[in-house]
C-alpha cells in the first residue's frame, strides 16, 4: 500500500513512521509512506501557505492553491483509486472496521491540516472523505494521520509477525480486548487466573470471551450494543449471542460474590 501525507512538517511524519511494526512493513514492501509539503508549492519569498479567515476571527487558514497543488502532486504517485482523506474535527468517527475497509484501498492520500483548518474549497473539490480520531482539538492532522496509517499498517497481510493477533484484538469482534497475563505467574501477590494456565483451550476461550463481553459491558455497552446488532461474515451468529447473554451473566454474578462464585471460570 502507498500512504502519501499532505503536510507543512514531512520530517514528524517519517520519524514517526520508521519504527516498529510501520517501518518493518516498509522494510517489507507492504507499505511505502511518502510526504507533500504544500510550502514547495509556492514561490513568494515568504511561501505563504495560510491567510487570515474570510468574515474574520481568530487564527489562520490554509490556503486553497499551495493545498490543492500539494494533492494533486501526492496522488499522482499513488495508484489509481487511492483515497483522498482529510483528517478534521468535522469528520465522521474513525474505527476498526473503517481501518479494515481502508486497509483494502491501493493507496491512500491523507491530508494533515494545520492552524484553524484547510480552505472549504479544497474538500469540495479535491477531498472524498473527511475523517476524525476523537471529539477534541489537535494543533494539527500529522497525529491524526498517523494514527490511520498505524491502525491501517497493521492490517496489511504480512504486517505482524502472528496474523492472528489483528484479527484476535479488540474491536476485532466488536468487543473490547479480554486481559492479558505473562510470566511471572505471581505479581504483587496477584495470581494468573487458573484457567490460563490450565491448558484446556475450550475453557481458555471460554473465559477470554467472558472477560471481553464483561469488560465491554462495563466500559463500552454501546459497542456491546452495536455488535450484538451485527450480522454477517466474520459477526456473531445467534448461537454467539445466546451464549453471550449467560457468559455475561456469570461475569455480572461473579463480580457480586468473587468467592463464592458459583462459575468455575
Ligand atoms: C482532528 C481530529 C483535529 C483541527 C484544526 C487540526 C485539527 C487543525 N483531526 N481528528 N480531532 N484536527 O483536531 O482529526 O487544523
Amino acid at each position: 500500500m502507498r500512504v502519501e501525507v499532505v503536510t507543512l512538517f514531512p520530517e514528524l511524519i517519517h520519524q514517526a513512521t520508521a519504527w516498529g511494526v510501520l517501518g518493518r512493513a516498509q522494510e517489507r514492501q507492504l507499505l511505502s509512506v511518502g510526504t507533500e509539503d504544500p510550502r514547495s508549492h509556492v514561490h513568494d519569498v515568504h511561501k505563504t501557505v495560510d491567510d487570515r479567515p474570510y468574515g474574520g476571527g481568530p487564527g489562520m487558514v490554509l490556503k486553497p492553491e499551495p493545498l490543492t497543488a500539494a494533492i494533486a502532486a501526492a496522488a499522482a504517485r499513488c495508484p489509481a483509486g487511492s483515497l483522498r482523506v482529510y483528517l478534521s474535527a468535522q469528520g465522521p468517527r474513525f474505527n476498526q472496521a473503517r481501518a479494515q475497509a481502508l486497509s483494502r484501498m491501493p493507496g491512500l492520500v491523507l491530508v494533515a491540516g494545520r492552524y484553524e483548518g484547510i480552505d472549504e474549497r479544497v474538500i469540495q473539490t479535491c477531498i472524498d472523505e473527511e475523517l476524525s480520531v476523537g471529539d477534541y482539538v489537535l494543533s494539527g492532522g500529522e497525529l491524526p494521520a498517523l494514527l490511520v496509517i498505524d491502525a491501517v499498517a497493521r492490517l496489511l497481510e504480512g504486517a505482524l509477525n502472528d496474523a492472528r493477533s489483528s484479527i484476535e484484538e479488540s474491536f476485532a469482534g466488536g468487543l473490547l480486548d479480554w486481559p492479558h497475563y505473562t510470566r511471572p505467574e505471581e505479581f504483587a501477590g496477584l495470581r494468573v487466573p487458573e484457567v490460563l494456565v490450565s491448558g484446556d483451550h475450550a475453557r481458555i476461550r471460554k473465559w477470554r470471551l467472558k472477560q471481553a463481553l464483561g469488560k465491554t459491558w462495563r466500559v463500552r455497552p454501546d459497542l456491546l450494543l452495536a455488535a450484538a446488532g451485527q450480522a454477517g461474515e466474520g459477526q456473531p451468529d445467534a448461537a454467539d449471542k445466546a451464549s453471550w447473554a449467560g457468559l455475561l451473566n456469570e461475569f455480572l454474578q461473579d463480580k457480586q460474590d468473587p468467592n463464592g462464585s458459583a462459575n468455575e471460570d
